[in-house]
């Protein structure tokens, strides 16, 4: 084979064309209810995909270590200030390359290693990077986890405060992966200046929540806010972090907290920054500047709601009994399912419905076998989809769970799947870009 610059990628490529033309009708011919994914906008894949992907800008805008940066500095800066003004916060760093970069940075920068600090459980509703034992967070530093009440299922922040009253983390993570109900980061930062503790948020999840004051915003309220970019915001695969300038407790030090985050993503763990995908976040915080964005935060709340509800109608349990946000994890204990989490995503994908496994609070299986299913409403939600269809999907997802090994059952599931999905095209004029 001859390469040609100038070829596309059709030409060029059959196999990685096949593969992206397989997965364009995977998304087009299924419901994808993963709580963490999304569809970004033509306009977002058109940047990422653009000739920005080759320049090199180490640094930060004004100050980089090459060359030729006068556009890679607009591009640096219009995504900061879109994401300041979409936020209200006072310092915003668009180099990580995703969430959990984002959130090395912040324990790179305020915590020495072996510190210790508190974090959600993983199995009730935190992330890795909230100090799992497999975890860098959890290997570098002494992690003392919080859990929900086993009764309630919920945060109970007295008992939050009692654990950091005896453990005196320098820091504490507010955040979710898993947890369906509102996170009060005001109580949060109540238990954080109770011990004198630095509050991290990570909001990967519920971003977009945040931004439109859908959900409470902990950017006002905590030291930094760490997220992703691509799940309820809509953007590129990448990663963000926002702080306060003044560091609280050291307010004499050589860096102060704004620094410190940006010292800590480069040069403390990053080389070039990836200008492409920065550029996608500016386009992305854009479009979610819009007043068409709030609107689809609020409809991904009435979306869940409305599958929550359509599958506590057909005796599929919730933990916490339902869901503030855009996810619910439901509990297959109840239908003689301990444990197979796993099954009941294997049978849901072959009906064209794509959730992932999940542990439940207080796991009776394990992080591999575990019992519940994690389902959330943003992808769904940007295709068009509304409450009346959420009821026909929790409906479908009952009847595969209910008929886990009928083939038969399965098949119709996917063709009542497969209609629902015609009416609402995605990326109806998809081509390859290039
Ligand atoms: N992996 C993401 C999720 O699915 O929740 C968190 O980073």
């Amino acid at each position: 084979m001859s390469v040609n610059m100038k070829d596309s990628l059709e030409k060029v490529d059959s196999e990685i064309t096949g593969a992206i033309k397989n997965e364009h009708t995977r998304l087009n011919e299924g419901v994808e209810l993963i709580p963490s994914e999304n569809v970004v906008s033509k306009a977002v894949l058109q940047a990422m995909g653009s000739i920005l992907t080759n320049k090199y800008s180490e640094g930060y805008p004004g100050k980089r270590y090459y060359g030729g940066n006068e556009f890679i500095d607009v591009v640096e800066n219009l995504a900061i200030d879109r994401a300041k003004k979409l936020f209200g916060a006072e310092h915003v760093n668009v180099q990580p390359n995703s969430g959990s970069p984002a959130n090395q940075a912040v324990f790179f920068a305020l915590m020495n290693l072996g510190d210790t600090f508190m974090g959600f459980d993983l199995t009730a509703g935190g992330h890795l990077t909230h100090g799992s034992p497999v975890n860098f967070s959890g290997k570098q530093y002494n992690c003392v986890p919080y859990n929900v009440d086993k009764e309630t299922e919920l945060l109970d922040y007295d008992q939050i405060k009692k654990d950091a009253l005896k453990a005196k983390p320098k820091m504490i993570i507010s955040g979710l992966t898993a947890y369906p109900r509102e996170i009060d980061f005001k109580a949060f930062q109540e238990v954080c200046d109770a011990v004198g503790a630095y509050h991290m948020a990570d909001i990967a999840h519920i971003a977009g929540l945040c931004a439109t004051n859908v959900h409470q915003n902990p950017v006002p309220v905590c030291d930094v806010v760490t997220t992703t970019t691509h799940k309820t915001l809509r953007g590129p695969r990448s990663g963000m972090i926002m702080c306060k300038t003044e560091d609280r407790f050291d307010k004499e030090g050589k860096r102060n907290l704004a620094q410190k985050i940006d010292f800590a993503v480069f040069p403390g763990l990053s080389g070039g920054p990836h200008e492409h995908t920065i550029a996608g976040k500016a386009v992305a915080f854009l479009e979610d500047l819009q007043p068409e964005y709030k609107t689809y935060c609020q409809q991904i709340v009435k979306n869940a709601k409305a599958l929550a509800d359509s599958l506590m109608d057909q005796g599929i349990e919730l933990v916490t009994g339902g869901t503030d946000n855009h996810l619910m994890v439901a509990k297959l204990v109840n239908k003689g399912l301990t444990g197979k989490g796993k099954e009941v995503q294997n049978a849901l994908d072959e009906a064209g419905i794509t959730v992932n496994k999940n542990t439940i609070p207080y796991e009776p299986g394990s992080p591999f076998n575990p019992s519940g299913i994690r389902l959330g409403t943003p992808a769904v939600t940007s295709r068009g989809f509304k409450e009346s269809e959420m009821k026909v999907i929790g409906e479908s997802i009952a009847k595969v769970i209910d008929n886990l090994n009928d083939k038969t059952v399965i098949e119709g599931v996917k063709k009542d799947i497969l209609e629902l999905c015609k009416q609402y095209p995605l990326y109806d004029d998809f081509q390859i870009l290039g």
